[in-house]
């Protein structure tokens, strides 16, 4: 890994427009190969935060030279990594920056930066909770496979991280920096998209639970193909969480808690979610 560019900080450039809320907020952005995308959604993401920071996983497109002119702290992997790696790269760049708290978004234009204020107000009201843009109460947005495995992992996430999880496949997220301060250092290298369902996982056991907060699914017919493998990427994460479940005796209470209530995995049966809606209020969805 190499740093490109490490003039910009959150002492730098426009940050003192920012609003002070949004001044210690980072944006940590994985890139592999979305030159078609990355411009349009790293600028967007400039009016939302105080630091952006993008890892370019070793594209062998023309990403890096779509934000090369923009105030970014873009980090360059010389050989694709993985998304895990991208984002642990990211996070201990922001929490090096001074971050309070690190929004992570893809940058293939499936997360709108304009829904970033809706997860930091959900973080204003919970700082300490992990924030979650769940896309899964749109299912007929969703590629039937896509959503098949993404349910496939929540049943097991949830069950190992002892709470129903509405959307754990989701990478548009708000942490608090304690949290990654306290879980990184036990996690160490992930290959694949391990990362962001084993902090769930860790948080959980801390009775840090993910709150949900709605955003449109976006699965554009254009959209380049996508990079998730659904074979490898799903067993990688079963095999972490089974590892995990091992680790507890198999954590029967966790599967207990994570089907009791609304959150129920049931096939049978559309799961339920506790989700917020914009003002606050708390509602009650099925996908
Ligand atoms: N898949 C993948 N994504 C990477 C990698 N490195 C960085 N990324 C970024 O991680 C983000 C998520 O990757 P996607 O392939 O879109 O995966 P996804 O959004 O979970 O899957 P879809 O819902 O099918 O799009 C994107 O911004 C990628 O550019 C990598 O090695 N593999
Ligand atoms: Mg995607």
């Amino acid at each position: 890994m190499h740093e490109l560019r490490s003039t910009h900080g959150f002492d730098t450039g426009n940050i003192a427009a920012k609003p002070a809320a949004r001044s210690r907020v980072a944006a940590v952005i994985p890139a592999y190969n979305e030159a078609r995308t990355l411009r349009s959604v790293v600028s967007a993401v400039l009016d939302e935060v105080g630091l952006v920071i993008v890892i370019d996983d070793g594209s062998i497109d023309a990403t890096p030279d779509q934000i090369r002119d923009l105030p970014v702290r873009l980090i360059r992997h010389e050989k694709n990594l993985g998304k895990s790696q991208s984002l642990a790269d990211g996070f201990h760049a922001a929490l090096i920056a001074g971050a309070e708290v690190v929004v992570t978004l893809d940058g293939d234009g499936q997360h709108r930066p304009q829904d970033i204020p809706a997860l930091l107000a959900e973080h204003g009201r919970y700082p300490d909770s992990l924030i979650i843009g769940s896309r899964l109460h749109e299912k007929a947005n969703i590629p039937p496979a896509r959503y098949r495995a993404n349910r496939f992992a929540n049943f097991w996430i949830a069950w190992a991280a002892g709470y129903p999880i509405c959307d754990s496949q989701s990478g548009f997220r708000v942490y608090p920096a304690d949290l990654l301060k306290a879980l990184l250092p036990l996690i160490g290298k992930r290959p694949g998209f391990v990362l962001e369902s084993e902090i769930l996982i860790l948080a959980g056991w801390r009775n840090i639970h993910g709150r949900a907060v709605p955003i449109p699914a976006i699965y554009p017919v254009t959209s380049r193909p996508s990079h998730f493998r659904p074979v490898r990427d799903i067993a990688l994460i079963t095999l972490m969480v089974a590892r995990h479940l091992l680790m507890r005796g198999l954590h029967w209470q966790g599967l207990i808690a994570s089907l009791r209530g609304p959150g129920a995995s049931r096939t049978d049966r559309p799961p339920v979610f506790e989700i917020s809606e914009p003002g606050g209020s708390r509602v009650q969805r099925s996908d």
